[in-house]
């Protein structure tokens, strides 16, 4: 596929090439079309690492534990990829709390590789973007992907759809946060972790998670575990990361395993389909005086919106 003198990146990324696996990230971040061959090279080896998705309100703590969860997994032997989906505010353009902890680069360690992605501006949605580059992750050969996501919005729908593994973090007195988080929160956490079990009010927050979490079981029938970590103690780190296993082991054995996997790649392609149709109707609207003309008419009030979209349907269901 790539021309003599040029390395094929696949094979680069999988031979352990650091370099050409960043180029490849901020390729699929930046939607260059430059990723689309390598990410179909890649795809029939993917699918098979677990994908851990933290996610929660700011600064409970998700980086202090994928710092610890790291070392965790090195101490096993087993390499991890990092990706920290950034929540730079579009407003203020930095960083929302002063004491953010970073993740920690361990220079030195080929074992380890971070990646941080701005969750604004990710082409196709950010959802599509990290589950692109969680499978270039897997490509390289690691054994875990981590992926922090502050808890909102279409960040939350990111590690729905990718995580194999989702850890909802909480920490001791987040009343008012857990009620509003309360609604979303059982769709999406395998695992609670509450973190700041060091502060007082853990074991509160612990027995309320267990009452909600009695009240209804997953569909799939899996029961959200319940952990509490402290990363100054530390403490709890092998836990939350047995409570990960536990669930990975449960959702490889589930009877509904392959229609959930089916059912995940069924809305990939419908999304990608959605993205195509789009970029081309787009591209024609412009292009087309015909279909100029069919704009000029909605503008003028003469055809509502929903009817010209109808129009431009390859197969109308008119
Ligand atoms: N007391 C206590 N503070 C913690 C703990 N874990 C993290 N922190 C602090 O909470 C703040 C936010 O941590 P950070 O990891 O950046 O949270 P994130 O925004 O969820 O990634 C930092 O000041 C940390 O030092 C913990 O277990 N106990
Ligand atoms: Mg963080």
């Amino acid at each position: 596929m790539s021309r003599a003198g040029t390395p094929d990146p696949a094979r680069a990324i999988a031979a352990g090439d650091r370099r050409a696996l960043a180029k490849a990230i901020t390729a699929v971040e930046s939607g260059d079309p430059a990723s689309d061959a390598l990410l179909r090279a890649v795809f029939r080896r993917t699918g098979k690492i677990p994908i851990v998705g933290l996610t929660g309100p700011l600064g409970v703590g998700k980086s202090s534990l994928i710092n610890l969860l790291v070392a965790h997994l090195r101490a096993q032997g087993k390499t991890v990829g990092v990706v920290a989906v950034d929540p730079t505010s579009p407003f203020s353009g930095g960083s929302v709390l002063g004491d953010r902890i970073r993740l920690e680069r361990r220079p030195g360690d080929p074992g380890v590789f971070f990646r941080s992605m701005a969750s604004r501006g990710a082409a196709g949605g950010i959802a599509a973007s990290t589950r692109d580059v969680a499978r270039l992750l897997e490509a390289a050969g690691f054994d875990v992907v981590l992926v922090e996501t502050v808890g909102s919005g279409q960040v939350d729908v990111a590690i729905r759809d990718v995580a194999s593994t989702r850890i909802v973090v909480l920490v001791p007195h987040l009343g008012d946060e857990v009620q509003t988080l309360k609604a979303g929160l059982f769709e999406i956490a395998d695992v609670f972790c509450v973190n700041k079990s060091d502060l007082p009010g853990a074991e509160t927050a612990e027995r309320d998670l267990a009452e909600l979490a009695s009240l209804g079981p997953a569909p799939d029938g899996w029961r959200s575990r319940i952990v509490r970590t402290s990363t100054v103690v530390p403490s709890g780190i092998p836990e939350l990361w047995k409570a990960v296993e536990a669930h990975e082991r449960f959702v490889a054995e589930a009877p509904g395993h392959l229609a959930e996997q089916r059912r995940r790649l069924e809305q990939e392609i419908v999304g990608r389909v959605r993205d195509l149709v789009a970029a081309e109707i787009a591209a024609r609207l412009e292009a087309e005086p015909s279909l100029r003309h069919l704009v000029d008419r909605v503008v003028a009030r003469e055809l509502d919106p929903r009817s010209a979209a109808e129009r431009l349907l390859p197969r109308s269901r008119r």
